[in-house]
């Protein structure tokens, strides 16, 4: 255990300094409510947290044992917010680890953003993507039946599973055709999670959320390696760009006004499932060309295609119709495409500007493949 977590005698792990003054804050309140995140070191997670600790919830994380191990590297998303969260380690293939973790928070809600979320990896491992994000979401679905039936249930369903679209834009009318095994197990997901609503009666949402990305997206997906890959260009640290398919079109919002969507499906009198997106979308292409302009550059200069990049089975279109959460829970998108790619390019430009001004080295703090 790092030494700035302890485990307590209830199994909760939590910062060590001055944790008791922090918790005072809420324990005397009697609105308080508890959340439960799964993926809360992701970057959905992390956005979740700052909302719901903002409005004045107790939060609990499940994490990977090794985050503990690892803090500064896999708990980076999260790192401001550690004083005032409580993590549990837990593994998302035991149904026992997560129904224990449930039976002592005993959540008003529980978000299930844990899941193997890069579709890419998915057609390098079938297996353990299927298991990671079917099994998972049967396991959380099955512990909260058992020990906390009047949670609600939000669970992290994509536009991915349209996949192979049968018209755009798509709404929650619209049939899913998913075309990779990530695509196949959030439609699982999916079903598992309206199973439950309608046969056991838990107030169980998935939200339909279209591509958001941040400063804090990953740097495998395709926006964060172009904005970073721009930012290592303009600094003189890179000279190239390898991608893969440039015409694929997304529907691109910013992860803040996401996770607020999820919020409120959990605030509504019946649970429902609700298409999130901006209803616009643009390329690889387009993006690569904003991204390269905000610096300056022209993309045609550095951007390569290269083989590797490219999906035995792609998706070419996604485009969402959100009306229903428009017309039901009032969300609307906050931040447009080019305010968006301006502000990732900002943030790794700063990034990169820091770590050379604190001579620690230019590697990326998450060091993924991209
Ligand atoms: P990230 O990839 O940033 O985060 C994924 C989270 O899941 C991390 O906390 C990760 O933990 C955790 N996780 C992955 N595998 C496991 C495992 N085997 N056991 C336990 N935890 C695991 O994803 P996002 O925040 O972008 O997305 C959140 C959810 O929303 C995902 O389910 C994703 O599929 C879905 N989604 C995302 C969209 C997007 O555009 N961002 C759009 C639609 C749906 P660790 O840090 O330890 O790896
Ligand atoms: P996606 O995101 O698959 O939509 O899943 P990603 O950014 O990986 O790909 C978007 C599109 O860009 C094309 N592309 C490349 N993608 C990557 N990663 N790297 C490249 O070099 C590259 N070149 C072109 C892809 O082929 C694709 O068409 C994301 C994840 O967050 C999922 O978890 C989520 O469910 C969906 O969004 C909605």
């Amino acid at each position: 255990m790092p030494g700035n977590l302890r485990r307590r005698s209830d199994g909760l792990v939590e910062p060590a300094a001055n944790r008791q003054s922090e918790l005072d804050v809420y324990d005397g309140g009697s609105n308080v409510k508890t959340a439960l995140i799964t993926g809360i070191t992701g970057q959905d997670g992390s956005y979740l947290s700052e909302l719901l600790l903002a409005k004045g919830y107790r939060v609990h994380g499940i994490v990977r044992r090794v985050a503990l191990e690892d803090p500064d590297h896999r708990m980076q998303r999260i790192r401001h917010l550690l004083p005032r969260l409580e993590l549990h380690s837990a593994s998302l293939e035991s149904f026992a680890s997560l129904f224990q973790v449930l039976a002592r928070v005993q959540p008003d809600e529980c978000y299930h953003l844990a899941a193997q979320s890069f579709v890419s990896y998915s057609f390098e491992d079938e297996f353990s993507t299927l298991n990671t994000n079917i099994n998972g979401t049967h396991h959380m679905l099955a512990a909260i039946k058992a020990v906390a039936p009047k949670c609600r249930f939000y669970f992290a369903a994509s536009s991915e599973m349209f996949g192979k679209v049968r018209e755009a834009p798509q709404n929650e009318l619209t049939a899913f055709h998913p075309r990779s095994a990530y695509g196949i197990s959030k439609v699982a997901g999916f079903e598992l999670t309206r199973n439950y609503r309608e046969a056991y009666g838990l107030f169980a949402a998935s939200g339909i959320l279209y591509n958001h990305e941040s400063p804090r997206r990953g740097f495998e997906f395709v926006t964060r390696k172009i904005t970073s890959h721009v930012a290592k260009i303009r600094l003189g640290l890179a000279d190239k760009l390898p991608l893969g398919n440039l015409d694929a079109k997304r529907d691109w919002g910013h992860a803040r006004d996401y996770v607020r969507a999820m919020w409120q499906m959990l605030q509504q009198d019946q649970p429902d499932d609700f298409v999130v997106a901006t209803g616009h979308a643009a390329s690889v292409q387009e993006f690569a060309e904003v991204a390269f302009s905000c610096v300056n550059l022209d993309w045609r200069d550095y951007v390569e295609s290269d083989p590797r990049f490219f999906r035995p089975a792609e998706v070419q279109l996604l485009l969402g119709d959100a009306r229903k959460a428009s017309r039901r829970l009032g969300w609307e998108p906050t931040c447009g495409f080019h305010e968006l790619v301006e502000e990732m390019v900002r943030s790794d430009l700063e990034r990169l500007e820091d770590a050379g001004e604190r001579s620690e080295g230019l590697a990326e703090p998450m060091t993924v493949p991209n």
